[in-house]
């Protein structure tokens, strides 16, 4: 039987390119998100066995109470992409705004700690699965007045490191992945909606498009039995860090 993935923020951006890719490699998919309307296109669009589940990450027993509500044929999860978060806001720490920062710590940070413990049961039980951790450059190198975002981004890193440290003795793998800018939604929530503003971010040089992280995501979970891809960033070539870049 083919793997079967469990994606989440699959509605847009880096999820949604890698349910994409995950489907053409004929894995089967968990896809998920707040936007059922988004999830059911996606769905139908893929050909491949595809079941959706609606939750916020934020929330413990919505997210447990969703995943515990699988299908027998679908509790096998063999491999778990934490994609879901974004980031709220770009202000020096004494202007952030406390709604924003609860929004990136809960959703960037314990929302992957609740999928995980909902999903990673039935791993240890299995001994054997692969977790793959969308972090950042902002998780290597904090920027100014992204002091929260980027808190979220390196606390991804750190979890992914204890994660391989306590996992790696029951078969399962742990990924982190750490792009550089990626021309998706993120900047337009970032900004609240603002596009001009977010258009700015890619102006200028070609950025990284959502199919190239999910070609690094696919290309680490099809890494021989004995590898473990354990760490990757990725530049658009015109990027050097978080906020270098080469401007045409
Ligand atoms: P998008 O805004 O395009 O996608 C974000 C996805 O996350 C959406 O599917 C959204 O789904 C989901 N999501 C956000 N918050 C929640 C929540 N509380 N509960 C459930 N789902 C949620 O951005 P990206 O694709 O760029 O971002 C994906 C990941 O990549 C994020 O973790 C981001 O930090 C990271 N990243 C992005 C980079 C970039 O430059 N774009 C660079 C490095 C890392 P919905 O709204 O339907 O719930
Ligand atoms: C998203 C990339 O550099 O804007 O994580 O923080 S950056």
């Amino acid at each position: 039987m083919s793997r079967i993935a469990l994606v989440t923020g699959a509605t847009s951006g880096i999820g949604k390119a890698t349910a994409e890719a995950f489907a053409k490699a004929g894995f089967r998919l968990i896809l998920c998100g707040r936007r059922q309307e988004r999830l059911d296109a996606l769905a139908a669009a893929l050909a491949t066995p595809t079941v959706t589940l609606q939750f916020d990450v934020r929330d413990f027993s919505a997210v447990s109470s969703a995943i515990g509500s699988l299908p027998s044929e679908w509790q096998s999860i063999d491999i778990l992409v934490n994609n879901a978060g974004n980031a709220h806001g770009l202000s020096a720490i004494h202007e952030g705004d406390v709604t924003d920062w609860d929004a990136m710590i809960d959703g960037n940070v314990q929302g992957l700690l609740y999928v995980s413990k909902a999903v990673l049961q039935g791993m240890v039980e299995r001994q054997k699965g692969h977790i793959v951790n969308i972090g950042s450059v902002a998780g290597k190198y904090t920027y100014a007045n992204g002091a929260v975002y980027c808190a979220s981004k390196r606390a991804v890193e750190a979890i992914s490191e204890g994660m391989r440290l306590d996992l790696t003795q029951h078969g399962i793998k742990v990924t982190n992945v750490a792009p550089g800018a990626v021309e998706t939604e993120f900047s337009v929530v970032r900004f609240k909606g603002d596009e001009a503003r977010a258009a700015k971010v890619y102006e200028g040089f070609d950025p990284l498009r959502p199919e190239d992280i999910a070609d690094t995501i696919l290309y680490a979970v099809s890494a021989p039995a004995h590898v473990t891809i354990a760490d990757i960033t990725l530049y658009a070539a015109a990027q050097s860090a978080p906020t270098t870049i080469h401007r045409k």
